[in-house]
């Protein structure tokens, strides 16, 4: 005979899984810490000149400002465009939100009467291909979060950013993308804790009137 403790702790187990299930979605970015530190950085195909690029490990947790672990990706330290790209297992139609970590270990102004041609220091991060966040700028600047959001096609979607500094380094750090579409659909925690308070009462009054 099945006790009444049995029958509420499968509705508590019911429940629990609903309130797993309401966790932020986020599709799994390969070594989006970069904390993985091979040279060739690892999860991440590289795309365009990568002689200069590298993962790093700050001085200490001051230099570059917070980030997540260890290490850092950094990009630079030539005239030319190089950059990462990583295939993700997205779904047709669902947006998703992407946030990353960048810091800028300053350079040169950009124009001066003795430059020619000017210097560059520009970030870009892609889509498939289109471009969804640039970004321009020569002043050393400490760790800050950037993000944009893009529409998925056909899975897989190939996320990419795109790097060049003149003169010294883009450092890169803490990469995720999570579903928003799917998040969105998720009931509310507050809902679902009215749901446990009335699965709770419904076994409650079975019990009583068995
Ligand atoms: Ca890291």
């Amino acid at each position: 005979m099945t006790s009444v403790f049995q029958k509420l702790m499968v509705q508590v187990g019911t429940v629990a899984v609903l309130v797993l299930g309401s966790v932020a979605h986020a599709l799994p970015v390969v070594n989006g810490g970069f904390e993985d530190s091979s040279t060739d950085i690892t999860g991440w195909s590289l795309v365009g000149p990568q002689d200069l690029n590298f993962v790093y490990q700050p001085f200490d947790s001051s230099e570059l400002g917070p980030h997540g672990g260890d290490n850092v990706a950094l990009f630079g330290s030539t005239p030319d465009t190089s950059g990462i790209e990583q295939s993700l297992a997205t779904t047709d139609g669902h947006t998703y939100l992407v946030e990353f970590l960048l810091a800028n270990l300053g350079g040169g102004a950009p124009s001066t009467d003795s430059q020619d041609p000017p210097l560059v220091y520009s970030v870009s991060a892609k889509v498939d291909g289109h471009e969804l966040f640039h970004f321009e700028d020569f002043h050393a600047k400490d760790f800050t979060t950037y993000s944009f959001e893009f529409v998925a096609g056909a899975s897989p979607s190939m996320l990419g950013f795109d790097f060049r500094h003149d003169t010294t380094w883009w450092a890169l750090d803490d990469v995720t993308v999570t579903d928003v579409t799917r998040n969105s659909q998720i009931p509310e925690p507050g809902t679902l804790f009215l749901a446990a308070i009335a699965l709770t009462g419904l076994g409650l009054r079975r019990y009583k009137t068995s």
